[in-house]
């Protein structure tokens, strides 16, 4: 059942997002996990304080360097991004001339076949992965996710994981390709084994990745060797997790416990 979100609802944005994740479970599109997968990332969202971080931009800077120097990008693509943010991963293909995959864990041909109208309505002009075109297996992983299209994620040098699970960055991370990871977890597997993570909410690290892809294509490839030189992910991921506890001492300090559903600090 949908609702119609109160425009003066404190929380209005978060809200409408989770509103927009129901419609799209029930067109088929977002997996019922997918649900309590958000779940989750809402939790360190509030921790993080619902913006894109110091650390987070960084990472971005360095996923679209990735993204702009690669010969081979691709984007994969599952339900709860396709339900979130399908216009900017149409945008970001764009600027980055990557190739778009669907890849689930929740594999269904019906699920895939969803994903790629919501794609093709954004905007997108090929969409791989889907049906049989994923033909080829990424080794050592058991889940569905393993199935790949050998035009995208089996060939390609890096890949865009946002919203993932462990297993397949590792996996990816073996077959010697450079994974972006986008997980608001920074103590996830997948954040902790990408070779880039932009610990951020998809709904503001994608368009944002766009809008730096976008000024970083004009500065040229030096500049983004450079970039991607000057990163540590390790460093930065640590800079993230700091910034949560430097926020939770700081209410404790200040004894600001209450109200906080209402006043996210
Ligand atoms: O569409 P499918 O079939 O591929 O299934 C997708 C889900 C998300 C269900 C599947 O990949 C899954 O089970 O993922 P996990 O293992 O729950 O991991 C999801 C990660 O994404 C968690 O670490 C969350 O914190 C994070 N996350 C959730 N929502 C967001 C997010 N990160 C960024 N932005 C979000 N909006």
């Amino acid at each position: 059942m949908n609702i119609k979100v109160p425009q003066d609802h404190p929380r209005a944005e978060s809200l409408r997002i989770r509103e927009r994740l129901i419609e799209n479970y029930i067109k088929g599109i977002v997996a019922q996990a997918g649900l309590i997968a958000h779940g989750r990332g809402e939790a360190f969202d509030y921790l993080l304080g619902e913006k894109t971080t110091k650390p987070a931009l960084k990472a971005i800077k360095a996923a679209a360097a990735a993204l702009l120097t690669a010969k081979k990008p691709v984007i994969s693509v599952n339900g709860n991004t396709a339900a979130l943010t399908a216009e900017d991963v149409v945008k970001l293909a764009e600027v980055t001339n990557a190739k778009i995959e669907v890849n689930l864990f929740y594999r269904s041909v019906e699920r895939e076949i969803a994903i790629k109208k919501l794609l093709e309505n954004a905007g997108a002009s090929e969409v791989l992965g889907v049906g049989d075109a994923a033909s080829a297996r990424i080794p050592e992983i058991s889940s569905e996710r393993r199935r790949v299209d050998p035009r995208g994620i089996l060939t390609a040098d890096v890949v865009l994981v946002p919203l993932e699970d462990g297993d397949r960055t590792e996996a990816l991370v073996k077959m010697g390709k450079r994974v972006i990871a986008i997980d608001l977890n920074p103590l996830s597997r997948t954040a902790q084994k990408a070779l880039i993570t932009i610990v951020d909410n998809v709904v503001r690290a994608m368009p944002k990745l766009v809008e730096v892809a976008e000024e970083m294509k004009m500065g040229g490839v030096d500049k983004c060797r450079e970039v991607l030189t000057k990163f540590d992910n390790e460093r930065n991921l640590a800079e993230s997790i700091k910034i949560i506890l430097q926020r939770l001492s700081k209410i404790v300090e200040k004894g600001e416990i209450i109200n906080l559903g209402e006043k996210p600090f």
